[in-house]
């Protein structure tokens, strides 16, 4: 359906209207599940149906993009061989970040947290999701297609796919080993993809604890003018 004759095709807006009290009921609800959000490093090796993250990475695929050129790419990774191989690459940079490479003040930013150079959840936690950012694209004849606002767009998409596996009932960690390119050869992707995150998904651990941590309060995140 075109609106404008020479313009590009437009459809009616499929909006849903809710009554005021019912949003606000809403965005609360949504609130507290949000709040409840924490990233989590002890991972159970309990099986997730592989449907759910199927239907999270659709949910993430659905964020807005610059000229809406949805400039990502997921890797599920569920094969123990590949975890294996992801984990010792990941602790190999860990290690040299944990011993040499990271300042003292970044070491005593993360001391709250806990984190060290060993990262067992990369084996243990049924699935690893490593989203690639697409600088370039690349047309079925081999011509490229330029790509905008890539970190943003692929940021967006993450955050959406965090969000939707919490939804779901997983829990998540967002981890960057750095640098990443290691995750290209192990997974065989093309050079225009850059490693964004390597999202650990799955069970928390039956024993898992998180550090004791807070979030700002909206007073500070928030002003109105
Ligand atoms: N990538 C390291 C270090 C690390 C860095 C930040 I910034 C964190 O918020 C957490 C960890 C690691 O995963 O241990």
């Amino acid at each position: 359906m075109s609106s404008q004759e020479g313009g590009p095709d437009m459809q009616p807006l499929a909006f849903r209207e809710y009554a005021e009290s019912d949003m606000v009921e809403r965005v609360h609800a949504f609130r507290e599940e949000m709040q409840r959000r924490r990233s989590v490093r002890a991972f159970s090796d309990r099986a997730v149906a592989r449907e759910v993250i199927e239907e999270a990475i659709g949910a993430a695929g659905t964020a807005p993009s610059g000229a809406n050129m949805q400039p990502w790419h997921f890797v599920v990774v569920s094969d123990a061989g590949v975890k294996r191989r992801i984990r010792e690459a990941a602790e190999a940079e860990e290690r040299e970040f944990y011993a040499q490479r990271a300042p003292r003040e970044w070491l005593d930013a993360l001391a709250p947290l806990g984190t060290d150079e060993r990262k067992p959840f990369l084996e243990s936690a049924p699935y690893l999701i490593a989203i690639f950012a697409e600088r370039y694209g690349t047309l079925p004849d081999g011509r490229k297609v330029k790509h905008y606002y890539v970190q943003e767009s692929v940021g967006i998409a993450t955050g959406m796919l965090i969000t939707a596996l919490h939804h779901a009932g997983l829990a998540t960690l967002t981890h960057t080993p750095s640098p990443m390119d290691f995750l290209n050869d192990i997974l065989g992707r093309p050079d225009n993809e850059r490693p964004f995150l390597l999202l650990v998904t799955g069970y928390p651990a039956p024993d898992a604890r998180v550090p004791v941590i807070a979030r700002k309060t909206l007073r500070e995140i928030a002003s109105w003018v």
